[in-house]
């Protein structure tokens, strides 16, 4: 469903749209997020320069493209809210709770209040119908706020506590977000929101969480970066763990799909030279370096802003 080459002629498309229906029949069932802005169907590099409010894209099949959505105070959360297949711009002001939607279906904008100014964005497919679903985290009281697209309905989650980070991801990959956190010890909770739940200690105060689905399964996997070493320390959900040194010192990590096989790459940005390290999930692990932003924009792909208002010290 993520993947429409334009090379291909409509029907080996037709057949690939049919392999992949079959392969993810629950909406966006796979664990990855592609972060795609223009519908080619690839991920794509971006940028928010927060002085401005100005997003920089970079197209993976070509070209690139600057817009300006959002003003001071609000920090980015693209989605996808609309029913296409490609990521709408949208902001949160984190004075008011506010959300600014910019639709890429039909270029319209809206806006919705949910929040207040003591809680963070953690928007996210809950519901698994595919389109992205309003939510908060209250860090004084680890409440998770949930709306869901379906039926407009929402609900409240105690499910946190104190300066726990916030990670929702699939973890178990029955196609909807489950709400996750992780504390300063590097303890991960989880509520798959079935009954069940899962805590496990993966990491420490020095790394940062980066779950995305690397193995492939469907299924996020529990992923903690050391900020000290550049060392990925995966937790497969498909079994097995491993470490990967992809990284240095001053960078930031971020799991995106940026190459064909819908699986999780790792990257990093590097912020003085606003460069992104790319290492690519398929067998050849090719890497790529791709100048992209510079050191006064932060990668959206990284969750800047809500760790910067729970841990005050980058990094
Ligand atoms: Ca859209
Ligand atoms: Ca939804
Ligand atoms: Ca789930
Ligand atoms: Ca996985």
């Amino acid at each position: 469903m993520r993947k429409h080459p334009s090379s291909l002629s409509p029907g080996p498309a037709a057949l690939i749209l049919l392999a992949f229906t079959v392969l993810f029949p629950v909406g966006r069932a796979s664990a990855v997020t592609v972060r795609d802005y223009n519908g080619d169907g690839r991920g794509d590099l971006a940028v928010y320069y927060p002085a401005s409010a100005t997003w920089y894209l970079l197209y993976r099949e070509g070209g690139s493209s600057v817009r300006q959505w959002g003003f001071k105070g609000t920090v980015p959360v693209p989605g996808f809210y609309d029913n296409d297949n490609i990521m709408d711009l949208a902001v949160y002001d984190t004075a008011t709770g506010d959300w600014y939607f910019q639709y890429s279906a039909t270029q319209s904008a809206t806006k919705r209040n949910w929040g207040w100014s003591q809680t963070l964005p953690v928007p996210a497919d809950y519901d698994g119908d595919g389109i992205t679903d309003l939510a908060v985290y209250h860090p004084p009281s680890g409440r998770w706020y949930v709306t869901y697209s379906h039926d407009g309905s929402a609900a409240t989650f105690p499910w946190g506590f104190g300066a726990t980070f916030p990670v929702p991801a699939d973890y178990n990959g029955d196609g909807r977000a489950d709400l996750a956190v992780v504390n300063a010890n590097g303890d991960w909770y989880i509520n798959y929101l079935n009954g069940t739940s899962r805590k496990v200690n993966w990491g420490w105060n020095l790394t940062y969480p980066v779950p995305g689905d690397f193995d492939g399964d469907g299924k996020a996997d529990i992923v903690s970066y050391d900020f000290k070493s550049g060392n990925w320390y995966f937790l497969y959900s498909g079994g097995g763990t491993a470490v990967k040194n992809w990284g240095f010192p001053t960078v930031w990590p971020m799991a995106g799909s940026w190459g064909d096989d819908n699986i999780d790459d790792m990257a990093v940005f590097y912020p003085p030279s606003g460069t992104w390290y790319l290492r690519y999930s398929d067998p050849t692990q090719k890497v790529e370096a791709v100048n992209w932003g510079w050191s006064e924009t932060v990668p959206i792909d990284v969750n800047i802003f809500n760790w910067a208002r729970l841990h005050p010290a980058p990094h």
